[in-house]
């Protein structure tokens, strides 16, 4: 699939340190990278609504991650998926009476949009469902075929859908930490189906459904014509473009339990191997109105909104890079015009001829980075040279132009 143009990256001295991510799944500091290339995949949108500043910030989060690791020196291999077979996509399109494929095209297209206004670095790999579906139905024979997976009569229709049996899986529960009750609490809202009759275990996921009348299908080497469930897809779509294991599973909060904790079990089944991913990372959710920002809420606030509106992108960015990204936040517009005075300020400092040196801030903004993605020490790393530039002034003729250079290439904030 396309993917949307490589923002310019400038050149600034030296390297970064070694960085280090909170892992969920340990709840630990880790290090991001363990050799020189480095996979990272990052569960993209299932296109059926515009990106929200929700979506925005976990997709900046994790491009502060792949800037951190280049500029530490670390090749990164970066994928991303989009969902455009499941059911929200498919329940949208029926309801506005336009065609699926339609409507994930056109949000898709806004989302490269959107992306391309934020800097945010395009993965090396842009990966469809829709294009990945043989290997995808590959993985749920083989996974059939070693008896790691059930079929069971659809019912209401010829055919048989397939699930996990969860109960071979000894690493099931790994990711999250959590136990059944809290699993059971959100499996329903987060895609699962416990009360499906048959299944030997409430929470094994689907992996495979058949056709059902009115909804697309593909066919099944196995098993008949149908599509693929959530989480299967992202489990193949990593293993064929990444190799398991790889480096880093992102995503947002929201994607801790059931996704990537099914991800996970189903690749232990695949492989024979635990590590699916070395370190899961997690955007906190970004509220408004009291509740998580959600399309299916319809509380959002859309970036292509802001940008229609005359936001400058950069200013977008900085407000998402306020939050840590494991707190999560709530939309105020006060928060965004901090967010445009802070830009108007580091524009204001970094276009002078001469000010302080940048080596403490550019110090700065690396060890906040390395250190657990923390943004918004690496931002009061730029505010402590702007308000010193401001105040004080400097002698320094490459300190300004350095830290602008920097704040681009390390925060994707052009100034
Ligand atoms: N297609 C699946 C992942 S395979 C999906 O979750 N799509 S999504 O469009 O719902 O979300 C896209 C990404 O944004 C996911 O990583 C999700 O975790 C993240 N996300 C969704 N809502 C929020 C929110 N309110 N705050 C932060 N991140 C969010
Ligand atoms: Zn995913």
């Amino acid at each position: 699939m396309k993917s949307w143009p490589a923002p310019f990256i400038p050149a600034i001295p030296g390297h970064g340190p070694d960085v280090r991510v909170h892992d969920t799944a340990t709840g630990r500091l880790l290090d991001a990278a363990d050799a020189e290339r480095v996979g990272l995949y990052v569960c993209g949108i299932t296109p059926y609504d515009a990106t929200h500043l929700g979506h925005a910030a976990t997709y900046v989060t994790f491009d502060l991650l792949g800037r951190a690791l280049r500029d530490a020196g670390h090749q990164v291999v970066y994928v991303q998926n989009v969902t455009d077979i499941d059911d929200p996509l498919f329940e949208r399109a029926t309801r506005e009476g336009v065609s699926w494929q339609d409507l994930g095209d056109g949000e898709i297209a806004l989302f490269r949009e959107d992306m391309t206004a934020l800097a945010v670095i395009p993965p090396d790999r842009y990966i469809g469902v829709v294009e990945s579906i043989d290997s995808i139905s590959a993985a749920v024979a083989d996974l059939l075929a070693s008896g790691a997976a059930y079929a069971l009569p659809a019912g209401d229709v010829a055919g048989t859908d397939v699930y996990l049996d969860l109960a071979q899986r000894p690493g099931f529960g790994a990711v999250s930490g959590w136990n059944r009750t809290q699993m059971q609490q959100v499996y329903a809202d987060r895609g699962g189906d416990p009360e499906r009759g048959g299944k030997r275990d409430a929470l094994d996921p689907l992996l495979w459904r058949a056709a059902r009348p009115g909804e697309p299908a593909w066919p099944h080497p196995v098993r008949g014509a149908g599509r693929p469930g959530w989480h299967i897809e992202c489990t193949a779509i990593a293993r064929d473009h990444l190799g398991i294991p790889f480096a880093v599973q992102g995503g947002g909060t929201d994607l801790v339990f059931p996704h990537h904790e099914m991800s996970a079990v189903q690749s232990e089944g695949l492989t024979g191997g635990s590590t699916y991913a070395r370190c899961y990372v997690h955007q906190a959710m970004v509220g408004y109105h009291g509740e998580k920002m959600s399309k299916s809420k319809g509380n959002l606030v859309k970036v292509s909104v802001l940008r229609r509106d005359g936001v400058d992108p950069m200013a977008i960015r900085l407000l998402l890079l306020a939050h840590d990204h494991r707190s999560p936040w709530e939309y105020t517009p006060e928060l965004l015009t901090a967010a445009q005075s802070r830009l108007a300020r580091w524009r204001e400092a970094l276009s002078v001829t001469t000010g302080p040196a940048a080596d403490e801030a550019l110090h700065g903004i690396r060890a906040a980075l390395a250190d657990g993605l923390d943004s918004p020490a690496a931002l009061a790393a730029v505010d402590q040279w702007v308000e010193q530039c401001l105040t004080a002034g400097g002698e320094d003729q490459a300190g300004p132009g350095i830290l602008a250079r920097a704040c681009d290439a390390l925060l994707g904030v052009r100034v």
